[in-house]
């Protein structure tokens, strides 16, 4: 498959609105590869480890994540680089020719899987009010730098009553923080209603399509009432001297099935220089 070269609609909407929908990023094949691996890890328990995958949430009613997803089998592999968004990150995170690409060109954060039943939900979050540096949208010199932008890829359809993910459009550059944001963030498992918020957008998606988004975007998802689950996988990409969100590290084995661009997307820094040599 080619790597997607981005359009001028597709810049112009993502500076815009802080997202972009690319439709059908995955092929069939590839989400029934990625679905029939997460079949097998699905029962995994907050803090169980399957292989290098582990089952984790955040104690409320987020669902199921399976953090370093790109662990567990070449389809989560080859989405560290895929050619539907590879191109879209390098131009959206930025930085070519200057010493931000010296290790690399990127650096993934946190990769995951997401799978969430009636009830769950995540509360609504970030957004340019809270001024941080790793979620940072900026425009300069007619480029585009960014702190981290995130894919998220539909596993399954996601419709109305699934629990889609919510977005404010352009909230990137807001220099307010909503006014209803505080009372739908998520307090001890009690969600209430990212889609009820005024300018909210629930971003419906086929499986195989993603959103990418830059993390400045105020964020969160609806509350699924259907029955069964929504699926969805996360890769964060920011600057190649960004560091992990969490204490994960990828493992040796990874590290050797990688390509290059992949090796340096997981570990910019493969060699590490110490007095004993690297
Ligand atoms: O699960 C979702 O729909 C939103 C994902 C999210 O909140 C995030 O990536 O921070």
């Amino acid at each position: 498959m080619k790597k997607k070269k981005i359009n001028e609609i597709d810049k112009y909407l993502f500076d815009l609105n802080g997202y972009i929908v690319i439709k059908k990023a995955l092929k069939k094949s590839e989400v029934n590869e990625c679905n029939k691996i997460i079949d097998k890890l699905i029962n995994l328990k907050h803090n169980e480890w399957n292989g290098y995958v582990h089952g984790h949430n955040y104690g409320g009613k987020e669902g199921l994540n399976l953090q370093q997803i790109y662990e567990a089998g070449k389809p989560f592999e080859k989405l560290i680089d895929h050619p539907s968004w590879i191109n879209h990150m390098l131009e959206f995170v930025g930085g070519k020719g200057t010493f931000d690409h010296n290790h690399g060109p990127l650096f993934i954060d946190e990769n995951f899987a997401n799978v969430r039943g009636p009830g769950d939900a995540i509360g609504i979050h970030s957004g340019n009010h809270e001024g941080t540096q790793r979620g940072h949208y900026r425009y300069e010199n007619g480029k585009i730098h960014c702190g981290q932008i995130n894919i998220l890829v539909a596993l399954t359809n996601i419709g109305p009553g699934d629990g889609g993910t919510v977005v404010i459009p352009s909230s990137h550059k807001a220099n307010f923080k909503h006014p209803e944001f505080d009372k739908n963030k998520m307090f001890k498992g009690k969600v209430s209603h990212a889609d009820s918020m005024t300018a909210s957008k629930e971003v419906f998606l086929k499986a195989g399509d993603a959103l990418l988004f830059v993390d400045s975007l105020c964020h969160g998802s609806a509350k699924r009432i259907n029955k069964g689950e929504r699926r969805v996988v996360i890769y964060r990409y920011g600057p190649s001297w960004g560091f992990f969100r969490h204490s994960y590290r990828p493992s040796k084995q990874l590290l050797k099935n990688l390509n290059k661009l992949q090796r340096r997307i997981v570990m910019p820094h493969e060699k590490i220089l110490t007095p004993q040599g690297g």
